[in-house]
């Protein structure tokens, strides 16, 4: 498979808050670093492409930021790239250290709905208007590494919509910071710009693409992709469907009765699978997200992928080993064969097993893509 990768993206480094413990962020650029090891294997027969945003040109990099401004809000970008100079510039932190929320905005009531969409003038609490929790810190390299990620989401739509060749059918873009639980305006679950909404509307920007062009999300992260969820909620021409743990972070999305509102009724599916789940009734989620799917009839696939389901995952909770995931990779692209598919990095914490879990998978899809 053809994968894309940014060194970029290897910059961003910051701290989260979990369990009550101010710590480096579990999402690190080891995790990137493990994956490149295992692609750069001589086992691996998977084609490693180095890209920068430098390097794209000009005018791709002003598209990128045109796709940015189009699918998040303009302030929250802004906020993004300036608040770590903004902070340190005022002394309030040193420039290896990071931006975090602490106070978040209170829900709506009777006299200040308004004032709730607007940017609070203290620097601290603008932190939390941008943000849905604390594991998300800006640091000196986090808006390079958020366009490089979001850059790879891009490219690899390009490659798609453009290749002839078969064994371009599929790409996956090394993204990292992830994407799948921002929305347009917070940040949130590490992530910052979300890839997969990005991917989705490059897609359809493309100038070939026709205006009725089908989008289908297939979320594989152990969490919730709250913010694809959201964006596409009412449309009908991007289906969003996740398996993810029961009950687990983000805590307030994920559940069975949330199946799209308006247009979108019916398009957005969601498999909640209890913790402590195995394979197998993994995988009974797995065919029925193909099944949907196969309904849907798509143009086009984007899949977010991430490894925190692995079984020794500190934030995910199913008994997938690494073996399984060749299964699943199979399992879904065998169903769904041939549809051109961009799959894009979310999350997975066991550094040491990022790699190979991830060639178990892609292994396990290109058996599909050929069977
Ligand atoms: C992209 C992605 O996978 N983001 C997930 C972020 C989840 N972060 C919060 C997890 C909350 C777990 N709380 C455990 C507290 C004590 N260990
Ligand atoms: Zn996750």
């Amino acid at each position: 498979m053809l994968v894309l990768h940014d060194p970029t993206t290897l910059l961003h480094q910051t701290v989260e808050l979990l369990g009550a413990k101010l710590q480096p962020a579990l999402e690190c650029p080891e995790r990137l670093q493990s994956i490149l090891k295992s692609l750069e294997s001589p086992e691996s027969p998977h084609e490693l492409r180095k890209l920068t945003v430098a390097d794209t040109g000009t005018d791709k990099s002003d598209r990128l930021i045109q796709y940015l401004h189009s699918t998040h809000a303009k302030d929250y970008l802004e906020h993004l790239e300036t608040a770590h100079k903004l902070w340190v510039d005022q002394g309030l932190i040193k420039e290896d250290e990071s931006v975090l929320a602490e106070c978040f905005p209170l829900q709506a009531s009777s006299g200040n709905a308004s004032r709730l969409r607007q940017p609070p003038k203290d620097v601290f609490a603008r932190a939390g208007f941008y943000a849905f929790d604390m594991s998300s810190g800006l640091a000196k390299h986090t808006w390079d590494a958020i366009l490089a990620s979001a850059n790879l989401a891009i490219e690899a739509t390009d490659i798609l919509v453009q290749t002839s060749n078969a064994a371009e059918r599929s790409i996956l873009a090394l993204c990292r910071p992830p994407g799948h639980h921002c929305d347009t305006k917070k940040t949130g679950g590490y992530c910052y710009v979300n890839n997969a909404i990005l991917a989705v509307h490059a897609l359809r920007s493309f100038p070939a693409s026709s205006n009725n062009t089908k989008i289908a999300v297939l979320d594989l992260d152990f969490h919730h992709g709250n913010g694809t969820q959201d964006y596409f909620y009412e449309s009908r021409d991007t289906l969003y469907v996740s398996i993810h743990g029961k009950d687990e972070y983000p805590y307030y999305t994920g559940f069975e009765d949330e199946t799209g509102a308006g247009n979108g009724e019916g398009f957005n599916v969601n498999l909640p699978l209890d913790v402590g789940s195995s394979i197998e009734e993994y995988l009974e989620k797995v065919d029925v997200m193909v099944a949907k799917t196969k309904d849907f009839n798509p143009n086009f696939l984007v899949v977010s992928l991430g490894f925190d389901t692995f079984m020794l995952d500190p934030l995910g909770k199913f008994q997938i080993d690494t073996e399984d995931y060749a299964t699943i990779g199979k399992r879904v692209r065998s169903a769904i064969n041939g549809v051109p598919a961009a799959i894009l990095l979310e999350g997975g914490y066991v550094v040491d097993r990022l790699g190979i879990n991830l060639l178990s998978f892609l292994k396990g899809w290109e058996e599909g893509e050929n069977s």
